[in-house]
């Protein structure tokens, strides 16, 4: 490429970006009246900015090459602050290593633009090997508090295993996402942990973390469901006791695994979380995203567990690097009542949904929960089906 193809070049792709970031997105009606999905993804690879990709010296790359190409962005934690609703992404290189960075927009559901560069997290140990799915807590302490997967190959591992790894939870604090402190790991009683999220108060003067304990990088084996414990000291932060909360069951949409999503939601009824569950099928794993209910005073104690799901994958939403999935790691209550879900669609890029507060509470309080029973779950959809005959009018 001669110096003028490269520059026509290089304003092609400008240009590309540019229109991809001023996209305006297009809210979609709800079927179901619970969610409306935004059209177009709010965050994907081509939104990051060129100069992560190229190199745009034409000396050193003069076919203007892309030379550290992104792979995929999901899983994103989120924030309101200074009127800016800022996302926290997992950006993953086509080395297959993620990094966090951050999305700026002013609307929510579409202009998302990256800050120039990736947050500069530094590693709690040297054989850290990757980091992702980062949640955010604005913890009444007065930090917002970052906890996010850290990945490391299994020590045990004979060296002909170069994929057995171990998955512990990181933590890091900041005022303004721009610098961050990074603190010593999160110890628990189980050998390894993911999904794992900070409540936002102090509970008897502790913070108190939920967890996912696991006894094996993907399987959760012996892990139960959702955890909870509680540390002294978020410095050195240990749990020595931990409960579980929310059970995975037999033949429901959690059976195989489940994860608490974004930090909860405090209403007047309790707690509203968003969570995902995880369930095999012939053709693998499949995740959908679900609602529960903890008590208002006692945030581990369950209180309102709908049946099925919130969410399921959705038309291209099913297909990507890991088919069939949707991931939830952030959602913003705004001033008006209104929710924005960021989730993320087969681990390959993040999209919108809005909803209000008082769906979802109505949602996640009034929903019949699993009946666990073929039979039982009948009745209810008959007793359903039998009002709604019976009524002279739907609406008097
Ligand atoms: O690939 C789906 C998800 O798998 C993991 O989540 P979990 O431990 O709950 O199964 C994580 O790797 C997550 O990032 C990923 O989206």
């Amino acid at each position: 490429m001669d110096k003028e193809q490269f520059r026509e070049r290089l304003k092609e792709l400008e240009q590309k970006h540019e229109n991809l970031i001023h996209r305006k997105n297009v809210l979609l009606p709800s079927d179901d009246g619970i969610i409306s999905r935004y059209k177009y993804p709010v965050v994907t690879a081509a939104h990051t900015p060129l100069f992560w990709r190229f190199d745009l010296d034409y000396r050193k790359n003069p076919h203007l090459l892309e030379r550290l190409g992104i792979n995929a962005t999901f899983n994103c934690g989120a924030i309101e602050l200074n009127n800016k609703i800022l996302l926290v992404v997992r950006v993953e290189g086509r080395d297959r290593k993620s990094f966090f960075a951050v999305a700026e927009s002013e609307t929510g559901v579409d202009h998302f633009r990256f800050w120039d560069y990736p947050i500069d997290m530094p590693p709690y140990h040297p054989d850290e090997t990757n980091i992702y799915d980062m949640r955010l807590t604005a913890h009444e302490d007065g930090w917002i508090y970052g906890v996010f997967c850290t990945e490391k190959k299994d020590p045990q591992a004979p060296e002909s295993d170069q994929h057995s790894a171990v998955a512990q939870a990181g933590i890091a604090r900041t005022k303004d996402l721009k610098s961050w402190q990074r603190l010593p790991d999160l110890k628990t009683p189980s050998s390894q942990q993911r999904n794992v999220v900070l409540h936002p108060e102090f509970i008897n003067g502790q913070y108190a973390f939920y967890t996912r304990p696991q006894q094996s990088f993907i399987d959760v084996n012996d892990g139960r469901g959702i955890g909870w414990g509680l540390c002294k000291d978020i410095e050195h932060a240990e749990i020595e006791k931990e409960i579980i909360i929310e059970e995975r069951r037999y033949h429901t949409i959690n059976e195989y695994k489940n994860g608490l999503g974004p930090a909860p939601i405090k209403t007047q009824y309790g707690w509203l979380h968003l969570a995902h569950g995880v369930r095999m099928t012939a053709a693998g794993l499949r995740y959908v995203l679900y609602t529960f209910m903890t008590k208002p005073d006692k945030p581990w104690e369950l209180s309102y567990r709908p049946a099925g799901y919130l969410m399921a994958p959705l038309g291209e939403e099913r297909v990507g690097d890991v088919s069939n999935v949707l991931f939830s790691n952030g959602w913003i209550l705004r001033d008006n009542g209104e929710i924005l879900i960021y989730y993320a669609s087969s681990d390959t890029r993040c999209h919108v949904a809005a909803t209000t507060l008082d769906k979802l509470v109505d949602f996640t309080l009034n929903t019949p929960s699993d009946g666990l029973y073929t039979n039982a779950c009948l009745r209810q959809r008959m007793e359903l089906i039998r009002r709604n005959l019976q009524l002279d009018s739907q609406i008097d």
